[in-house]
């Protein structure tokens, strides 16, 4: 069969990020299918795009990936949703071939976008096993049912990792690694097993961690290294950290090859012990996101993080004592936070003065635990905006405070390496007294 994959994201910031998960389907179904791709990302004219791809690859199944619901700034949802709307129409205007959704925002939502995008088909969580045998039974003129998930109605099981065909990357659009500092993204695990109240990854992954090979993942960073136009890795793992020795045994790996490519990752306290961040450093991260969440005891409690108050403040000193930037997200409002509880959070942070600190206000968007969004809301954004505006570090996106591209400061040219974040964290400490640009 001949296969269209679709990424609908044309999300730019924080920075434009690469359809990994059209690579790794796509190299999934290549052995029996023919596989090409279209990203909507870049494209003037979107629709006009998608229906020019499909009259070229006149494709028998259109897989439409579907990643972001949120904004960056987590607003602009309708917009963002209606996009895939008019994308799925414009789709079924254009062909006769099956409409196949999935990707992490049709995941969360499945009921809501199967009402609006109307797909024959849609995959829920994880993508290569199960669109492969969706397309397999397709081609073999099978039914299949409505929405497909590993493991589930004869579909295959999740999947072993080191057996996964790595990501077509021939798929990808190059003009991404221009407007994205030249990151790649590579993934080393899947899953986590902490059971963070709000968080919804372990229910896009699986709770049971999935590791590759350390040294498989090595080879491929250091592949990447070698290819034009990277310069830097997106490790996309939930967290990295977790478990320890997994991270342990990557970065050695990296240090034994040599490598020299910069790496970031998301990473939780827990577990983020001095000899990890230190083997972290050697083997070229140079920067860390902390889902710090909360600066209370309670907060951290109600979350139910993994960590407490003194391990966020001893991954802060651990990463400075090596040389990785730190980027901490604190999540304001949730479960009846009320300003005054938020604003003990906003004191620990400036007592413990991370390069960066993102401030979002709760809003939780699953279709099973039922939305809910911060009683507070509008009192606690005047409160954090208010406070943000004299702090060098601090950024909230929601309000445009020192977000985006207005950070990107003082390089002109080639954008740098790395997030917009990472420029902040540079100019605050590099030269504190030139004051940063804001944006809002
Ligand atoms: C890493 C990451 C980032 C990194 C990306 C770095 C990089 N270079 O790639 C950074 C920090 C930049 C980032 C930013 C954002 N992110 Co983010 N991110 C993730 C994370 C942790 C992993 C994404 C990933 O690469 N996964 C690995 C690939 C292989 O998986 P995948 O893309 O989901 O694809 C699989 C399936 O979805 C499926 N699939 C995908 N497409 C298709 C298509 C078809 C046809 C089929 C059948 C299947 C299929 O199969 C694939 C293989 O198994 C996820 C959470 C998670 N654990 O999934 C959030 C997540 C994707 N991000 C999210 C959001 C909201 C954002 C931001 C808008 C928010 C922000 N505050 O910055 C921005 C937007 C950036 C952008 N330009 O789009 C949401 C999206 C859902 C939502 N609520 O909107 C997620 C799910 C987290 C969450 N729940 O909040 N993100
Ligand atoms: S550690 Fe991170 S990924 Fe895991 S459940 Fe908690 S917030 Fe989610």
């Amino acid at each position: 069969m001949r296969v269209l994959l679709v990424s609908g994201n044309r999300e730019r910031q924080p920075q434009s990020v690469l359809p990994l998960g059209i690579g790794y389907v796509g190299a999934a179904l290549r052995p029996r299918h023919e596989v090409a791709a279209v990203d909507l990302c870049f494209e003037d004219d979107p629709v006009a795009a998608l229906v020019r791809a499909i009259e070229s690859v006149r494709p028998d199944i259109v897989g439409l990936s579907m990643r972001n619901l949120d904004s960056n700034a987590y607003v602009g949802r309708d917009a963002i949703v209606g996009a895939y709307g008019a994308y799925a129409d414009a789709i079924r205007a254009a062909t006769h071939a099956r409409l196949v959704v999935g990707g992490s925002g049709f995941s969360l939502q499945p009921r809501a976008m199967t009402e609006l995008l109307r797909p024959d088909h849609g995959v829920l969580g994880e993508g290569e096993n199960a669109m492969a045998w969706l397309v397999d039974r397709l081609a073999a003129g099978d039914s299949a049912p409505a929405f497909v998930r590993a493991g589930a109605d004869g579909a295959p099981g999740a999947a072993v990792l080191d057996r996964l065909a790595p990501p077509a990357r021939d798929l990808y659009d190059r003009r991404h690694f221009e407007q994205n500092g030249g990151t790649e993204s590579v993934q080393t695990k899947r899953g986590c097993a902490f059971t963070c109240a709000y968080c919804d990854y372990p229910d896009l992954e699986g709770r049971t961690v999935r590791m590759r090979d350390p040294e498989a993942v090595a080879d491929e960073m250091q592949a990447l290294a070698a290819s034009p136009g990277v310069r830097c890795i997106f490790v996309v793992d939930s967290v990295f950290n977790v478990p320890p020795r997994h991270a342990e045994a990557i970065c050695r790996a990296l240090v034994r090859r040599g490598s020299r490519i910069p790496w970031v990752c998301y990473a939780t306290p827990a577990g983020l012990s001095d000899a990890l961040v230190a083997s972290m450093a050697a083997a070229g991260c140079v920067r860390v996101e902390i889902g710090a969440d909360s600066g209370t005891a309670e907060g951290l409690k109600r979350l139910r993080k993994p960590f407490r108050l003194d391990d966020i403040e001893a991954a802060h000193r651990r990463c400075a004592d090596h040389g990785i930037r730190d980027c901490h997200t604190f999540v304001l409002g949730g479960f009846g936070e009320s300003p005054d509880d938020v604003r003990r959070t906003l004191d620990y942070v400036d007592r413990v003065d991370p390069d960066v600190a993102v401030f979002m206000v709760f809003q939780e968007q699953r279709e099973d635990v039922g939305v809910s969004v911060s009683r507070h809301r509008a009192a606690i954004l005047d409160l954090v905006g208010r406070e943000a505006a004299s702090r060098p570090g601090w950024s909230v996106p929601e309000l445009g405070i020192r977000t985006g591209d207005a950070v990107r400061v003082p390089g002109r040219g080639r954008v740098p390496a790395g997030p917009p974040w990472l420029s902040l964290a540079r100019f605050r400490r590099i030269a504190p007294w030139l004051g940063v640009p804001h944006a809002g």
